[in-house]
């Protein structure tokens, strides 16, 4: 399978903690976007996605599975190993929720980083403070549910609220987002440092 990745892109790091849990790892061929320091969509990602977005899996028959929470529920399918959904319905459904909410509070952070990069006159202040409250209340929800995340085993919902906080940290460094939540904050210092979040880690 090859995958569309960029190291620096939090939904290609959740493709690739769910390869690590479900033992796939060694099946994926990386085709690194960014090898040339700038993101550069090729004429074939835009045929493997219309898109032109990663991650996007490319499967040896030609058929390609596109968005993260779709490829990880295909990696999850294949599974030699672990799962990233819990067998409770409840957990399942509450780890999905997570997933849905910090991808959402992750497209938030890439439409202020995109935005930032626009020439000054074109930016938005307003644009900006709506993407930021998503944030904000984000990182509250996050801290409001720290004490139920896991500690030593971990699910997709874990795996996409650390790909979020990386990622607000590397393009808003100085807004310091988990200074605003002292129970997520604990969680994260806690597990960044085991080998499927230090090995995931985004090289800054
Ligand atoms: N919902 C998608 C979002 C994917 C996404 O926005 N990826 C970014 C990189 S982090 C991208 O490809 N951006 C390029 C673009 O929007 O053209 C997912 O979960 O995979």
């Amino acid at each position: 399978m090859k995958l569309y990745y960029a190291n620096l892109s939090p939904y290609t790091r959740k493709v690739i903690a769910t390869a690590m849990i479900t033992g796939l790892l060694d099946k994926l061929e990386i085709i690194d976007l960014m090898s040339t320091g700038k993101y550069i969509p090729t004429p074939e990602l835009k045929k493997a996605n219309p898109l032109g977005k990663i991650p996007a899996l490319l499967l040896a028959n030609g058929e390609t599975v596109v968005d993260s929470p779709v490829i990880c529920e295909y990696l999850d399918a294949k599974s030699i190993k672990g799962s990233i959904y819990p067998k409770d319905e409840d957990a399942y459904f509450f780890q999905r929720k997570l997933e849905a909410l910090a991808d959402g509070c992750t497209d938030a952070t890439l439409l202020r980083r995109y935005e930032s990069v626009r020439p000054p006159e074109l930016q938005s202040a307003e644009w900006d403070a709506k993407q930021k409250e998503k944030m904000a209340l984000s990182f509250q929800y996050f801290d409001s549910v720290a004490s139920r995340l896991g500690t030593s085993e971990f699910y997709i919902g874990e795996i996409s609220i650390v790909a979020m906080i990386d990622y607000a940290d590397i393009r808003f460094p100085q807004e310091n987002w988990l200074s605003t939540a002292p129970n997520l904050k604990k969680w994260y210092d806690l597990v960044k440092v085991l080998p499927l979040f230090s090995e995931t880690a985004p090289k800054k």
